[in-house]
């Protein structure tokens, strides 16, 4: 249960968002005595120092000067470990280790600390939260994360979840149309997150068994795992229990692709909505709104998250995309350039190896396509 009491600590000066800037102390503390913080009180270690706008910091005693990674000292004997399995706004719930759900708000500190407001806490966090009642608890801590999947909304980054092993990259086999192009930003993210990437093509029932082929060899041969199933006939299922087995997997994937079908098959009583393609086309939106953690009965858990159109990826920059598809790995120090961005450049080894066909047209067109985001240098 959470860090030992005897830790040793250390102050640290942690600068207030951006946004607080402009408001006057004044109003600031009456916001916070009135907020969130009036359930419980605020803890005797933070201290606000106002010096003017300029100078804004609160002091925080914690175990790590890391801002990202902040530690907060605190009370653990009256905390308990839990998992937040959704999160709406700044609310969220959370499950202890002995099965007992609370509705949570995040302290102030804790958002303060966290590079973004809307990732303050997300669904799969590994949280230290203090009971008000029996059903209402304060988020103190967040502890590290690892494994997680973020996309760009915004210019900003959208964690979509943390803590998690791996992540199924749901595809239909049709309706929506499968788009290569889109599995390969999904393996993108999956290896830029530290998440082991698993495509799966559902809706096998609705196209001839063979034309999968072409596309199930390239991915195995590139070292994924490729399940191919039907969440309606409920073929391939056991394949993917066997998958999700003790594992912590995000179901991921485009709107009406079958994820929550999906994992309705793995555990039938959790009965969540699936919808037809005509009503998520014309309606435009999504069936599941938001990311929900499902702790299995076979051991492990799912998220369920909502389709997403276009994958912008976060924090990846140009320079780094060569190394997250895999296979072209080997043939970058080919290039003559050290530079080389496999685009224009003469004697390019990635290039080479596309004629050869020893990397797919499709990833690498896949490959030049996210380098043409917008986030990335436009010139280059
Ligand atoms: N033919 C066929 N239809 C399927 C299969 N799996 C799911 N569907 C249908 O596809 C539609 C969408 O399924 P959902 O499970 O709601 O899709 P989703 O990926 O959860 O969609 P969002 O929640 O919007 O992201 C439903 O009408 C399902 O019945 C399948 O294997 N074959
Ligand atoms: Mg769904
Ligand atoms: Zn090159």
């Amino acid at each position: 249960m959470g860090k030992k009491k005897k830790q040793k600590t250390k102050k640290v000066r942690v600068q207030f968002r951006k946004n607080r800037g402009t408001r006057s102390r004044q109003n600031r503390i009456s916001e916070e005595q009135l907020g969130s913080e009036h359930i419980s009180d605020l803890a005797s270690e933070e201290r606000v120092s106002g010096k003017g706008d300029l100078s804004r910091y609160r002091t925080i005693r914690s175990v790590s000067d890391d801002e990202n990674d902040l530690q907060r000292a605190i009370d653990d004997s009256v905390c308990e470990s839990a998992k937040i399995l959704s999160t709406a706004g700044l609310n969220s719930l959370a499950r202890t280790e002995s099965g007992r759900d609370y509705e949570c708000t995040v302290r102030q500190v804790v958002r303060t600390v966290s590079r973004d407001n809307r990732n303050a806490v997300v669904t799969g966090d590994r949280v230290l939260i203090q009971p008000i009642n029996d059903e209402q608890a304060v988020v103190e801590r967040v502890e590290p994360r690892y494994g997680t999947l973020s996309r760009q909304s915004g210019g900003r980054e959208h964690l979509i979840v943390a803590n998690v092993d791996q992540a199924l990259i749901v595809v239909s086999a049709n309706d929506p149309p499968l788009k290569p192009n889109l599995i390969d930003r999904f393996l993108v993210s999956a290896e830029k997150g530290d998440v082991e990437p698993i495509v799966c093509i559902n809706k096998a029932d609705l196209v001839d068994p063979s034309d999968l082929q072409p596309i199930v060899g390239m991915y195995s041969q590139l070292g994924y795992r490729v399940l191919q199933c039907s969440g309606v006939e409920g073929w391939g299922i056991e394949a993917l229990v066997r998958t999700l087995k003790g594992k912590q997997t995000v179901l991921t994937g485009q709107s009406g692709v079958g994820k929550s079908t999906l994992i309705n098959r793995i555990q039938p009583d959790l009965n969540l909505d699936t919808s037809n393609i005509s009503e998520w086309s014309s309606k435009g939106r999504h069936t599941t709104r938001r990311a929900v953690m499902y702790p299995l009965e076979i051991g492990g858990a799912v998220v369920d998250t909502p389709g997403i159109r276009q994958l912008a990826l976060w924090d990846v920059v140009k320079e780094e995309v060569e190394g997250l598809f895999v296979e072209f790995r080997p043939f970058v120090p080919v290039c003559r350039f050290p530079d080389c961005s496999h685009t224009h450049e003469a004697s390019c080894g990635v290039k080479q190896a596309v004629v050869a066909e020893l990397i797919s047209h499709q990833r690498y067109d896949s490959y030049l396509k996210i380098l043409s985001d917008e986030q990335f240098d436009p010139e280059w």
